[in-house]
């Protein structure tokens, strides 16, 4: 990167879960589909992500975003986003935090609009209150009830969804899902997922789950159906509900038939902030989940990187 350069970058949060999107300065990632830019992107310019997600500039809860030109026709932009580790394949509380962005930079109204992302093209639907619905990609249970033998804990049973993430399911098994938890869920859910690496419990195609979902009751019931505490990758949990988490559990209770179509599902995260979800029927078991939730604009930078700076591309993140 030339020493003059710099980037310029939107913060928003949704339900908690911070999104640093960048709108100015990427490189350029080729011409080739969102996934292949992924690519591009994960291989050549992983001093970008380190750069904007870690300390300094970041933290390990960062999600962070590149905002591009659209690769699939009729679509308003792309969108990559990634973490304090590497890239995810999909994040909904993103795309909520997209919405509000697009909106604040005067690029949308409300209405909706296509959005072209590394896993398929997904819409988002911003209402007149500044909501953002989110229509994901295609949702589905691989199995259900899976065990798996976590070291300390003893045999945990799970139910293996994808979410535009992979994820493993937990109902009501380990630490109780409440925010004084949080280090002891950290530590529970981190074992969950080594072990399910160590007995080869993987998504789709040997795809790594590298997303664990605890779930207990809601703290109060009138205002959500249950609560969740979501390890991503990267070992930081997720502030908010988790969108592609909500998504699995919509896939999941869809699948048990505890959702019908068109019924609503109010999933709280750790910190009681709630997103609401509801299924279209697909094919066979698959589901179009549609989430929705609030974001707010928290602040715009511009980020320099002074070449004498030994932290310019961030300290790099010892959790995997
Ligand atoms: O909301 O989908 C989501 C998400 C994924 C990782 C962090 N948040």
């Amino acid at each position: 990167m030339p020493p003059d350069q710099s980037i310029k970058i939107i913060d928003s949060h949704t339900g908690g879960e911070p999104t640093r999107i960048i709108i100015a300065g990427i490189p350029d990632l080729g011409s080739g589909s969102i996934a292949e830019q992924s690519n591009v992107f994960r291989s050549q310019h992983d001093w970008l992500r380190s750069s904007v997600a870690n300390e300094p500039r970041g933290h390990d809860a960062m999600v962070g975003a590149l905002l591009l030109p659209p690769s699939e026709p009729d679509c308003l932009c792309g969108v990559i986003f990634f973490n304090n580790v590497s890239t995810l394949n999909m994040c909904i509380h993103g795309t909520i935090g997209l919405g509000v962005t697009l909106a604040h930079m005067g690029k949308i109204t409300t209405g909706i609009h296509k959005i072209d992302t590394p896993v398929g093209v997904i819409t988002l639907n911003l209402h007149e209150d500044l909501r953002v619905s989110v229509n994901n990609v295609p949702s589905y249970r691989l199995a259900k009830d899976v065990p798996v033998d976590v070291p300390g804990y003893g045999s945990i049973t799970g139910d293996i969804a994808w979410g535009g993430n992979w994820f493993f399911l937990i109902n009501e098994q380990g630490p109780a899902v409440r925010f004084e938890n949080i280090a002891a869920l950290t530590h529970f859910t981190s074992m969950v997922k080594l072990a399910l690496a160590d007995q080869g419990i993987t998504g789709e195609n040997g795809m790594e789950i590298d997303h664990i979902e605890s779930f207990g009751p809601p703290t109060d019931p009138t205002k959500a159906d249950s609560k969740n505490f979501v390890l991503c990758p990267g070992n930081a949990y997720d502030r908010s509900p988790c969108g592609t988490g909500t998504s699995a559990k919509l896939a999941c209770l869809y699948a048990d038939g505890k959702l019908l179509p068109g019924q609503t599902w109010r999933q709280a995260g750790i910190l009681d902030s709630v997103f609401e979800g509801q299924v279209a029927p697909l094919h066979e078991q698959h589901c179009i989940p549609t989430v929705s939730g609030r974001a707010w604009i928290i602040g715009e930078s511009t980020y320099h990187f002074s070449p004498d700076d030994p932290f310019r591309h961030g300290i790099i993140s010892t959790s995997v």
